[in-house]
């Protein structure tokens, strides 16, 4: 075995990618990631020395916050910026340490390795193959460590989001470096880490509570708007991931080009945002989820910026095409360096590519709806709780989260569909791609797909829930006619699962497949303490779902 990596919900034959990714990581990378998130690691356990100390060092949350995002799937496939990281990583850890020492701290003589290795770039792969997933020996300690990790990841991802419109909270900071520490911590027993994990659910509402303010903030309420799904006849450029301020430095920086943008994946829901409205080169969505865009890109004829994940290793035939930014990375991929000081990310190379290039070819006609974030349908509300009294609508479905390239997630086109026509599906994130084309139809004018937006936008779900649960006058969540089916794929849902878990919402079927990274007892305490399942088929599902 040359590298173990189960973080995803298509791991090779539902237990590990060991020779190499299924997303097409490669062995070396994925042992450098490892080593990187031991490095990250080690950093935290002087970070909350420092931080017991009052030394806290913002490029140190940074640097974390960034790595983290950086090793989940999909995001970033170059060595490079690996080997630049962890060789960053032990710099900072190191004045980190001083910083502790010149203000009278004592460091500990019995640290753990992951504080204390030091070695050449050149050692890095050797150094790698000895801190991997599996060098935790206990398969439940390693379920639940990794289970962390992996909120934490996703938790990353929200926090940097949030930063770059500069929103921040050092206690995600404070906690991300807590619980990063901790899965290092052999004292800690299986309880300990389930009471971190469920803490992490804590910290996962407050990353997308804090991602919801950074991002109405600045760009308005999502609101009630239909997408175009065709195309127009300018050359134009394709932005893709869930970079809000990528998008809007590129609108600006498109304007009077004669250059058209689109979104993609996951960026669908910037048209949403009012504040995107005003651009009139913003044209529509092209395509559909992450996995389909070997194909897509080809056709889409123009650039394209992969803002964050889901990159797939581009094919050759628009591999010349492709930009990444931020997070993400492929080697020989051209990348748009961060913004500097003050200062904005300058695409003007893929403004200067598109021109040269053909307009889309059009592979889709037609609008698609969405915009139901929180605010949306609280200004609903009365109609809303008007429908659920008449009886019109009898069950909400949440079907939010990840779509992928299994093709047993047919499943959830198939299940959308089956369901009775007087209950409502609430989705966020790219899984809506399996029904947001079906044309659902719609009750008494409310549309049967309420598409709240990104994946992170699952937290507007659980806002709508938590006020119709007010509405009602029930005193629990559970009580409410909503039944919850989430697909997964990546870690980001990782950590919209553990809040909802923290919300207390019981009873969530998650598919297609549970995780391989939890563990037969992992997995038994999540059965019995929130009723978490699986999925069968939908004809069983239905009948369980609707009692
Ligand atoms: Fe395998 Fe998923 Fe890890 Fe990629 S991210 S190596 S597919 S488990
Ligand atoms: Fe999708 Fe990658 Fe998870 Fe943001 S874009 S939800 S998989």
């Amino acid at each position: 075995m040359s590298m173990f990596c189960f973080q995803c919900q298509e791991t090779a034959k539902g237990t590990g990618c060991t020779i190499k990714g299924v997303c097409g990581k490669t062995e070396n990378v994925a042992n450098l990631q490892d080593l990187l998130i031991y490095t990250l690691k080690g950093i935290s356990i002087f970070a909350l020395q420092a931080r017991a100390m009052g030394i806290v060092r913002p490029e140190i949350d940074k640097f974390i916050m960034e790595s983290l995002f950086t090793t989940i799937t999909n995001a970033n496939f170059d060595r490079s910026r690996f080997v630049a990281r962890i060789e960053e990583g032990l710099k900072l850890r190191d004045e980190l340490k001083q910083a502790i020492i010149k203000a009278g701290g004592t460091i500990p003589a019995d640290l753990h390795d992951a504080a204390t290795w030091t070695a050449s770039a050149g050692e890095f792969d050797q150094k790698a193959a000895l801190v991997g997933i599996l060098t935790t020996e206990n398969e439940d300690v390693r379920s639940l460590r990794q289970l962390i990790t992996y909120g934490l990841k996703g938790m990353a991802a929200y926090a940097e989001h949030a930063y770059t419109l500069a929103y921040k909270d050092d206690g995600i900071f404070a906690f991300i470096e807590k619980a990063l520490a901790a899965t290092l911590d052999d004292t800690l027993a299986a309880d300990a880490l389930v009471a971190l994990t469920l803490e992490a659910g804590k910290y996962g509402v407050e990353v997308m509570a804090l991602l919801d303010k950074a991002n109405t903030t600045t760009y308005g309420n999502p609101e009630l708007t239909k997408v175009n799904i065709g195309v127009r006849n300018n050359p134009a450029i394709l932005i893709s991931g869930h970079d809000l301020k990528d998008l809007e430095e590129l609108l600006i920086q498109t304007q009077g080009t004669g250059v058209d943008v689109y979104t993609h994946g996951e960026m669908l829901p910037a048209h949403y945002y009012p504040a995107f409205k005003k651009y009139d080169n913003f044209v529509g969505n092209y395509g559909n989820a992450w996995y389909k865009q070997d194909k897509e890109f080809d056709s889409f004829n123009g650039p394209i910026l992969l803002t964050t994940n889901c990159l797939i290793p581009p094919k050759d035939s628009y591999k010349d095409r492709l930009y990444t930014t931020g997070a993400v990375g492929f080697e020989g991929i051209k990348h748009i360096s961060d913004r500097g000081n003050g200062q904005t990310k300058d695409f003007s190379a893929l403004i200067e590519h598109a021109k040269q290039c053909p307009a889309p070819t059009e592979i889709e006609t037609g609008e698609i709806v969405g915009g139901f974030a929180h605010n949306q349908v609280l200004a609903l509300a009365d109609k809303v709780v008007e429908a659920v009294k008449s009886g019109a609508i009898k069950r909400f479905f949440v079907m939010a989260g990840c779509d992928g390239r299994m093709k047993s997630r047919d499943y959830y086109a198939n299940f959308a569909e089956a369901l009775p026509k007087d209950t409502v599906i609430l989705t966020a994130g790219c899984a809506k791609y399996k029904y947001n084309k079906l044309n659902l139809g719609d009750i008494g004018g409310i549309p049967r797909v309420l598409d709240a937006g990104q994946c992170n936008d699952s937290y507007s779900l659980a806002v709508i829930a938590l006020k119709l649960k007010e509405v009602f006058g029930l005193d629990d969540v559970n009580q409410l006619p909503i039944s919850y089916n989430i697909a997964w794929y990546e870690q980001k849902a990782v950590i919209v699962l553990l809040a909802l878990l923290y919300l207390g919402v019981k009873n969530i079927h998650l598919g297609p497949t549970l995780p391989a990274f939890l563990s037969p007892n992992v997995a038994k305490v999540l059965v019995e303490n929130f009723g978490i399942a699986g999925i069968t088929n939908v004809e069983d599902d239905l009948k369980i779902f609707l009692g």
